[in-house]
């Protein structure tokens, strides 16, 4: 590698002491304009609305720069012990906006653009907002590095710097249509790239055993196509603290090693091409949320992240302490986000047994204190699987080391229950079949010390069911954490509004101890406090009817209640069962049913996997109904329906603040947690939702009389699947009965026919998993409950303030906070001078 060659002599000292950075106003707005006219090169011949941005990203990415290495070297420094968090998705969101309000800077650079004549809203917006991650996973991987920042843990983030991210999703005649991300085009104003780190990675090849210098057996991988990963740092400002952590993308480059022979053969191009196959495997992030890849590239991705993060972990040991791993557990530990990389715990074994030389019985003692992992579905089709014969091809090494570890492992199992064949071929490691498959989710809880469940629910079904087995073997291995949001991106960057009424009532940095807006709940009670409460809603809803507006082309009236629900499209989240609610009050419009009417906007929006074709289909109908419920005058000042295209971080952040009323309506047991809940909640959203996920621990902390619940629980859904009869359902309740009827008669498909019929019948199919029909009467009541409720505008705003009140529970902080008690074990460390 050219990064090799050191350094003949060091660096004198001096270079490192850097001039300290204007804060102030003009100081910033001069660096400002030195960015934009030097560095970049623009003047007035650019209209390009990038390059301010970029210019005020370098502004404050170097503000960031000093503190950034001091954390570095304070964690150097103390030796302490650390945690990488491994995950295939970060869902970032825009830094800008972020990296202003950690800094305390808004007030400042507000002023100094201003002086220049540059409005600092409007140029934040030109901020790609980078989607490298599907939904709710990758989002709260985001959530807790800001978490782990403030609170000033030792924690790293190990993920992919996809070149495309998640598609843009556009809505052409109603369906959706994919169109690729490149967002990257214009360059990453906050990336380092620090090709010195690079790792190689192995692939393919076979292996070979050989004595070792110590005459011992050992085992080489040879013959391999390497890989190299190139890292790309993005800094991770803690909350006004000194702490900048880090998160380390991994980019796939091809090696210099040309192949000699064609390169001989005179094809050097043919030669030089080839390498282009090593960097696809970072070209695009996979967006099959919660359901299975499959596909051999996404193996490759998740190998690739594991064995460079691992490696990048092991030389940084062997430069402070030398081959010595005797204490490596003790000061590292791997948290594995879901099993996307859970193909780690054969790594870290590959790495300590045939690079470093450990023993077998050393290195499984090293791995199994250092993994944990967190599961995040019960869904059986997102379990992921890998064929024992792709692992052959592309991972020979590694599938020996697994078949090792299941040997042992089977061994013990064995021990616990002897002659027990029947738990033995349940717990395997390997699934056996006509093609023999790796459990990756077994591999994982072998592999950990910890394996926990992302809402009490969630993590109680994981024991009782998915992971019984390994329950009754290890049963401390098994924990729940709730997963949290931020406060300081889902409250105080997003709701400036609500923000500066918390500063006056409960006094500057509640966002970091959300506990404090419980204070809020007595002046709930306050009449004068729910006018302001309610104002701010109110221009939080005009923020949002504008979007609407501007994107949709659908008017919001502000006095209605703005009824949200903003997620992947999955059938387990139901939003069929939202679509028929919005059908039944379209019915009662028709027929002259609108006495006490609640003026209702409807906002649906987010993302279908593109190989998912019920979800589009989903998509359609939404969009049919919406343009009928929309057109027809009868419905004016009623209802309205929009669905807003390309749903992600940045929308949310306007959308949660506009909401009244969040819709969290998955069939039970379905949703490990939830997260879009919780940034609702906060944003003083009354819940509309069912005993799932985490809507049972929002429900417990909210009270029952602030929260509307409706639909079956975990059990009685298990209980009425063996006699589940959606067609009798039908029947006897005449508003689905009529629901039915006029969707069936093709009334939103006119000039389509037929392209709702998978629709219709997998409502009416006895064994519909997600049980729509079974929920429909108790949803349309509890629906009519919360319209009323909103019609009393004491009791709405009440419980709106309650809603924020009781939120705190659900700040990452907390859930950060539990993770480092029970699992992590983390000091905190903070940078000096
Ligand atoms: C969640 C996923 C997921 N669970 C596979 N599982 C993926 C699975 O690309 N893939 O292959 C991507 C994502 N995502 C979500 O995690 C849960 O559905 C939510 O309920 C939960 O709140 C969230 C965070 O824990």
């Amino acid at each position: 590698s050219p990064y090799k060659t050191l350094l003949q002599n060091p660096l004198s000292e001096h270079l490192f002491d850097l001039p300290s950075l204007p804060m102030d106003a003009a100081g910033l707005a001069r660096d400002f304009q030195r960015y934009y006219g030097y560095t970049l090169g623009r003047d007035s011949d650019s209209l390009a609305a990038y390059y301010p941005y970029a210019a005020l990203a370098i502004t404050l990415r170097d503000r960031l720069m000093e503190r950034w290495k001091r954390t570095r070297q304070a964690y150097d420094g103390d030796r302490c012990r650390r945690v990488y968090y491994l995950s295939l998705e970060f869902l970032m969101g825009r830094a800008l906006s972020n990296a202003m309000l950690n800094l305390g800077l808004e007030d400042a650079l507000t002023k100094g653009l201003h002086d220049l004549g540059v409005q600092l809203e409007e140029l934040a917006e030109n901020e790609p907002d980078p989607g490298l991650g599907n939904g709710g996973l990758g989002r709260l991987a985001a959530c807790f590095l800001d978490s782990c920042a403030t609170l000033q843990l030792p924690v790293r983030g190990y993920g992919l710097r996809y070149e495309y991210g998640m598609f843009r999703q556009m809505i052409e005649h109603g369906a959706q249509v994919e169109e690729p991300d490149h967002w990257l085009r214009d360059g990453n104003p906050w990336e380092l790239e620090r090709p010195e780190f690079t790792q190689r990675v192995q692939f393919g090849g076979r292996t070979e055993r050989y004595l070792d210098h110590r005459g011992r057996e050992a085992v080489r991988w040879v013959d391999t196509c390497d890989v190299l990963a190139v890292p790309y740092d993005l800094p991770v400002p803690g909350y006004r603290n000194d702490t900048v952590n880090t998160l380390r993308l991994w980019k796939a480059a091809a090696t210099d090693d040309f192949n000699l022979d064609e390169f001989n053969a005179g094809s050097y191009t043919e030669a030089v091409a080839q390498k282009n196959q090593a960097e696809h495997i970072t070209m695009v992030l996979y967006p099959n949320d919660a359901s299975e890849n499959g596909k051999e590239l996404r193996l490759r991705q998740q190998f690739f992240l594991a064995s460079a993060s691992i490696k990048d972990v092991l030389r940084d040991w062997v430069r402070l302490n030398g081959e010595d791993f005797s204490r490596f557990a003790e000061f590292n530990c791997f948290q594995l986000n879901d099993t996307h990389p859970a193909v780690s715990v054969a790594e870290l074994m590959r790495q300590l047994v045939d690079e470093h030389q450990l023993s077998w019985d050393t290195a499984w003692g090293i791995t199994r204190e250092t993994m944990a992992y967190t599961n995040h579905t019960l869904l059986p089709e997102a379990l992921e699987r890998w064929p024992v014969r792709l692992f052959e091809q592309l991972l020979p090494r590694i599938l020996e080391i697994i078949y090792e570890i299941n040997a042992r492992f089977l061994m013990e199992v064995e021990r616990h229950w002897p002659g027990d064949n029947e738990r033995l071929r349940r717990m395997s490691l390997i699934e056996e079949g006509h093609e023999p498959q790796v459990r990756m989710a077994y591999l994982a809880i072998v592999g950990s010390f910890s394996v926990n469940g992302v809402a009490a629910l969630h993590s109680e079904l994981l024991r009782q069911g998915l992971f019984h087995d390994f329950y009754e073997l290890w049963p401390e291995k098994f924990n729940n954490k709730t997963n949290g949001v931020t406060p300081r991106r889902w409250l105080a960057m997003c709701n400036p509004g609500l923000a500066g009424l918390l500063d006056a009532e409960l006094g500057g940095d509640w966002m970091c101890d959300l506990e404090r807006l419980e204070g809020l709940a007595p002046l709930a009670e306050d009449a004068a406090f729910r006018a302001r409460w309610r104002e701010i809603k109110q221009e939080n809803k005009r923020r949002l009817a504008e979007v609407v507006a501007q994107i949709c082309h659908v008017d919001f009236p502000l006095e209605a209640m703005f009824d949200v629900q903003v997620k992947r499209i999955h059938e387990y989240k139901r939003q069929l069962l939202n679509v028929l609610h919005v059908v039944h009050l379209y019915n009662r419009i028709k027929q002259g049913d609108t006495q006490d009417w609640t003026p209702r906007c409807v906002l649906l929006g987010g993302k279908a996997a593109p190989g998912y074709v019920m979800a589009k289909q989903i998509i359609k109908f939404i969009n049919n109904v919406a343009a009928v419920v929309n057109a027809d005058p009868d419905t004016a000042g009623l209802l309205r329906v929009a669905f807003v295209p390309d749903y992600r971080v940045s929308l949310m952040e306007v959308i949660a603040p506009g909401t009244d009323l969040s819709e969290q309506i998955s069939t039970a047991g379905k949703e490990a947690s939830g997260t879009g809940n919780m940034k609702f909640m906060m944003n003083g959203a009354v819940t509309i939702g069912t005993l799932d996920g985490a809507n049972i621990e929002i429900r417990e902390q909210v009270g029952a009389d602030n929260f509307f619940l409706f639909g079956l629980t975990a059990e009685e859904v298990v209980a009425t699947r063996a006699h589940y009869d959606p067609n009798g359902i039908i029947a006897t309740d005449p508003a689905l009965h009529e629901v039915m009827g006029l969707i069936e008669s093709g009334y939103f498909n006119r000039f389509e026919p037929g392209i709702f019929d998978a629709i219709t019948l997998s409502i009416r199919n006895p064994h519909d998993p997600w049980m729509t029909a079974a929920d429909f009467r108790s949803y349309v009541d509890t629906q009519e409950r919360a319209a009323a409720a909103y019609r009393d505008p004491e009791r709405w705003w009440r419980m709106s303030i309650l809603n924020s009140a009781h939120s705190g529970h659900f700040s990452s902080d907390r859930t950060i906070g539990d993770y480092n008690r029970d699992i992590w074990r983390l000091q905190t460390i903070t940078p000096r001078d």
